[in-house]
């Protein structure tokens, strides 16, 4: 007998993140006990995860459960899971985009999907929300390819184009597109935008927070005046977010913009809400090109915006840009909105295996309390 339970699961880079993919059923059904599972699993709580398969950054210790849909419209459930990583908390109150790259290969090599061809569209209801993604997997004779000419800034090398589709996410979390009722509101003396179509975001100058928007993730996250500032901010909004209190939760996240440098869009540096982005998130970059796209927020007199129905936005960020494709149309009372967004991702397959969950995680005891126990004793 094993001293610990090995539990099936695969690593996948997706994007610009790296997660553990489980299929739901390989899990335990309490979400109680799951929960302590993934913490064990990625060894957290602790700064460097040294005991689990965490990277000691947000961007590595995320968890994608994956099964069968039970909707119609869907082949695959998601549901996204954010193991913090230096505390004792699982939060599914946010979507992952990166991560999603990976769902639809994962889905295929589980045996969820059947390969329909030299390509494979995945059909995706991401739990934690509730939209459905659609993701075009290449899969040439019978089998999901990786490699390829796609190149994403932030990933070095290339790899397979994994296109994803959303729509109706306006409002995901929030409820509503702008979910103050405004496309600008000032806290605290900052003029704001508050936006969500498909993540949660805050959207300040960086001319108002006193920062030029070039500082590299190091500066701004050593600047802890400004990292205190936006927390503030942040909290306070929460509730107009229809958030709640957000201290424990990982959304919304804050960015900061700027007029763009490198003939995008946009320049954005993105706290995802505490540690600054290595680039942006997925969901995040669609909702900053719709701040960007419509009148009103705090990047307009800064976003340079193509003309068309359908314009691809190049939003800047630390390790390059990152191109989102909007779809505008009418709404009923004729004015203008963002329908649909589409964006190339690329995914890796890294690891087929288990991974070891000690046994006292089964009982509820974590290894901090079996250790007092024993010390008790
Ligand atoms: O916005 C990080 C990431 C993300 C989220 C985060 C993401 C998205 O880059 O859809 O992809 O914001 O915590 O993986």
């Amino acid at each position: 007998m094993h001293a610990q339970t090995r539990i099936p699961l695969a690593v996948l880079r997706g994007g610009t993140s790296k997660g553990l993919f489980f299929l739901a059923s390989d899990l335990p059904a309490d979400p109680a006990l799951r929960d302590r599972v993934l913490l064990a699993a990625m060894g957290s709580p602790d700064p460097r995860q040294i005991d689990g398969m965490g990277g000691a950054n947000p961007l590595t210790s995320k968890v994608a459960i994956v099964s069968k849909s039970t909707r119609p419209d869907a082949q695959i459930d998601y549901l996204f899971a954010q193991v913090v990583v230096d505390e004792a908390r699982v939060d599914y109150g946010q979507n992952c985009g990166n991560v999603l790259a990976g769902v639809g290969p994962f889905a295929i090599e589980r045996g969820l999907v059947p390969v329909a061809g030299d390509t494979t569209q995945v059909t995706i209801h991401m739990v934690n929300t509730g939209q459905v993604a659609v993701a075009t997997i290449e899969t040439p004779d019978g089998m999901v390819r990786y490699d390829g000419e796609v190149s994403i800034d932030g990933v070095p090398g290339t790899a397979a184009p994994i296109p994803l589709i959303f729509r109706d996410t306006e409002g995901s979390t929030c409820g509503a597109l702008f979910p103050t009722g405004q496309r600008r509101d000032v806290v605290d003396g900052v003029p704001v935008t508050c936006i969500d179509n498909g993540m949660p975001l805050v959207l300040m100058r960086a001319a108002d927070l006193g920062v030029t928007g070039d500082e590299s993730c190091a500066e701004l996250e050593a600047n802890t005046a400004l990292t205190s500032r936006i927390e503030a901010i942040r909290r306070a909004l929460g509730p107009r977010l229809n958030l709640g209190d957000v201290a424990a939760r990982t959304v919304p996240k804050m960015g900061i913009v700027s007029a763009p440098r490198h003939g995008g869009a946009i320049h954005t540096r993105c706290f995802i809400p505490h540690r600054c982005h290595s680039s942006i998130g997925v969901l995040a970059a669609v909702s900053v090109a719709t701040a960007a796209a419509l009148p009103g927020s705090v990047c307009e007199g800064l976003a340079t915006v193509a003309d068309g129905a359908s314009p691809v936005l190049a939003i800047e960020h630390p390790t390059g840009a990152f191109d989102v494709q909007l779809h505008f149309g009418h709404a009923a009372d004729g004015t203008l909105e963002v329908t649909g967004a589409g964006l190339l991702r690329t995914a890796r397959w890294l690891l087929d295996g288990t991974v070891s969950i000690p046994r006292a995680i089964w009982s509820g005891h974590d290894t901090n309390t079996r250790t007092q126990m024993e010390v008790a004793a």
